[in-house]
Formats: structure tokens, C-alpha cells, sequence
């Protein structure tokens, strides 16, 4: 009965494990499964740290089974054993193995480390400049004179090279399947590259604890040929002729501009306290995390907080109407640059 009971007990635990392990088979927001040069390299330090360990616990576990058996309390004995202690040889012998062990996981990431720096990119690159924001991420490509929010667009096969900081607390940029993670600190800039071997669309997410929406603060990494991204940028540019395409949507514009554009940049101008917007109506995600649909945007512009809790756009639920919302959300969804 009390069997059966604590058999249940681990119910919760199962299944929170399916779900957690479910999460890990996606393919693009794994460490275990890079795309790139930098994560390739990176994965074969977490290879070799794996094995290591793996050797070291089968060792440990091998000659604890040995001591277990072999020096058991045996029927009829009595007292304690006999105590030894220090033994010059065991003592020199379980010194030794550590060292060598540490040197064998430090010389390669020693040379991994050196080798990613000095392949760090200084021709032919694309130049982006990473700022983090709470809860979302902006994206300025400084030779191209483009900007995005949420979405990062990048060539395949080129490096791609990052000034990364932050606008307010500490994140922490990270695309689990094309490089490790580079912190992005107010006031001060570091620096990483990576490469996009294939086309597709790598997950990436905020890995420092940031805030209440910490844990919502994702984005993406579009990679398309070179070609692609030629065409990309110059759409991206000619986005500053558009003209809405029906009345509410003008409508919605002109509201746009009084209440938005302050924190909100389209075709180069407007403010940066929010997501550039100039492609919004491409975007599959609202916010980043909302399912891309009309009812979501305008859930989104209704009350922001409710969404993502403590980020920094004010609801308007209040100050306009049901009309006037619903024609900004119908010139957002118009804010396309691919037909
Ligand atoms: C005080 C600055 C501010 C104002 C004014 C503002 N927003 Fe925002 N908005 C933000 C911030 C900050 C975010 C990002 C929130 C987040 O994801 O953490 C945002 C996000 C958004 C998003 C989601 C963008 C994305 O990347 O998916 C939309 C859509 C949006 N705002 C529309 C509007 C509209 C429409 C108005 C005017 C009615 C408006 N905003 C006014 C600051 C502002
Ligand atoms: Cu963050």
C-alpha cells in the first residue's frame, strides 16, 4: 500500500521530466547540436569535459563497489576495523591523476579560447551591435545603417561580428546552437562573432536573470544566403517610402505617430526606447513570445503588463479606443518589407 503510495509520489517528477527533456529536442536551441564553427568548437570542449568525468565516475564507482564488498561487516565480527592513515604512495598517486586530468581539460580550452579570439573576424564581417533591453533585444547593423528588433538577420557562411551591451540591468546574449553566451553589461562593451553555416532559424534567448520577464525574453536568428540578405537590407532601406494601403491604416498612422513613435522606429524614424518595427507585419511572434495574429496585437497594445510583466511599455487600453486600436494594429500588420 505505502509502496504504491510513494510509486505515486513520483508522478510529478516523471512528468515534469518528459516535459523538461521535451523541451530539449528542439533543434535549434541546442548546445548539443551546433550550426555553426564557434558552437562546433565549443561542443568538443563539452565532449571532452564529458568524458573526462564519465571516466573519473566509473572509476570512483568501480573501486567503491570493490571497497563495499570486499571490507563488508562480515557475520561474527566485532570492534572496529583497522584505522590507517597516511599512506605516502596512495596520497601522491590521488594528487597526480587530478593534476593530469585538469591539464588534459585546461590545454584545450587554453587553445580553443586563443584560437576563437584570434579567429575573430577583422574583413570581410558583418558589423551588429547587440543592445539588450528589459525584455527585448535590439539589433543595429552599423555599415548597413539598419535596424531590428527582435529579429536578427544574418548572411550564411559570413562571420558575423558583435558589440554587445545593455541599456539597463545585465543579460546575457546566447544562440545555444551557434555559440555560447556573452554577457551585455550597461556601460560597457564586449565582444563575440559566430557563422551560420546553413540557412534556418536558430532560438535564442536572455541567459542572466534580468528581471520578471527574464524568462520571456527571446529572439531569433534568421540565417539566409548572402544573396538574401543583400535583398533583406535593401528592402529594409526602402521601407522609409511606404504608404499605408487603406484608410484605417492611414488612420492608424497618424496615431502611430502622436502615441508611438516616440519608442518606436519605423523605416529610420522614431524612437529607440522600443522594438524597431519597420518589418512588425513579417514577424511570427508578437513581443517575441505571442502567437503573430491581429486579436494578439491588439491584446498586446491593450495592456502590455499583462503579457510581459514589469516591461517598459505603457498600456493604452485606457487612452484610446477600440476603433483607434484596432487601426493601429491594421497599419502595424501592413508594416511588411516581403510581399
Ligand atoms: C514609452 C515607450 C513606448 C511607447 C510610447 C509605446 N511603446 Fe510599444 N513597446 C515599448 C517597449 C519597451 C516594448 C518592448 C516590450 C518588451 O518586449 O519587453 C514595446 C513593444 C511593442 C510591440 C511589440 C513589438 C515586437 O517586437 O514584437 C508593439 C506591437 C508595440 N510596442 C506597439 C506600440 C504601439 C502601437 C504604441 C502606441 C499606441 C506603442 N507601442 C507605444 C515601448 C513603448
Ligand atoms: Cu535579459
Amino acid at each position: 500500500m505505502s509502496g504504491w503510495k510513494n510509486l505515486c509520489r513520483l508522478l510529478p517528477i516523471v512528468a515534469l521530466a518528459m516535459f523538461v527533456l521535451t523541451g530539449c529536442g528542439d533543434p535549434y536551441l541546442s548546445a548539443l547540436d551546433p550550426k555553426g564553427p564557434v558552437a562546433e568548437s565549443q561542443l568538443s570542449l563539452i565532449k571532452l569535459s564529458f568524458y573526462i568525468m564519465l571516466g573519473v565516475f566509473i572509476v570512483v564507482m568501480v573501486i567503491f563497489t570493490y571497497v563495499l564488498v570486499k571490507f563488508r561487516k562480515r557475520p561474527g565480527q566485532t570492534g572496529i576495523p583497522k584505522q590507517v592513515e597516511g599512506n605516502h604512495k596512495l596520497e601522491i598517486i590521488w594528487t597526480t591523476i587530478p593534476i593530469i586530468l585538469l591539464l588534459v581539460l585546461a590545454i584545450p580550452t587554453v587553445i580553443t579560447t586563443f584560437d576563437l579570439a584570434e579567429k575573430f573576424p577583422s574583413e570581410d564581417v558583418v558589423n551588429v551591435k547587440v543592445t539588450a533591453h528589459q525584455f527585448w533585444w535590439e539589433f543595429d547593423y552599423p555599415d548597413l545603417e539598419v535596424s531590428t528588433g527582435q529579429d536578427l538577420y544574418i548572411p550564411t557562411g559570413k562571420k558575423v561580428q558583435f558589440q554587445l551591451t545593455s541599456a539597463d540591468v545585465i543579460h546575457s546574449f546566447w544562440v545555444p546552437a551557434l555559440a555560447g553566451k556573452t554577457d551585455t553589461n550597461p556601460g560597457m562593451v564586449n565582444h563575440m562573432w559566430f557563422q551560420a553555416d546553413q540557412p534556418g532559424v536558430y532560438q535564442g534567448k536572455c541567459a542572466e536573470l534580468c528581471g520578471p520577464s527574464h524568462a520571456l525574453m527571446d529572439f531569433k536568428v534568421v540565417a539566409v544566403s548572402p544573396e538574401e540578405f543583400d535583398t533583406w537590407v535593401g528592402k529594409m532601406k526602402a521601407a522609409a517610402e511606404r504608404t499605408p494601403a487603406t484608410a484605417t491604416a492611414q488612420q492608424g498612422q497618424e496615431i502611430f505617430n502622436k502615441s508611438c513613435l516616440g519608442c518606436h522606429a519605423v523605416g529610420g524614424q522614431g524612437g529607440k526606447m522600443g522594438p524597431n518595427l519597420t518589418a512588425f507585419g513579417d514577424r511570427d511572434k508578437v513581443a517575441g513570445i505571442l502567437e503573430y495574429n491581429k486579436e494578439n496585437i491588439a491584446a498586446w497594445i491593450h495592456d502590455p503588463q499583462s503579457k510581459k510583466p514589469g516591461n517598459l511599455m505603457p498600456a493604452f487600453g485606457d487612452k484610446l479606443s477600440d476603433q483607434e486600436i484596432d487601426s493601429l494594429v491594421e497599419y502595424l500588420d501592413g508594416l511588411k518589407i516581403n510581399e
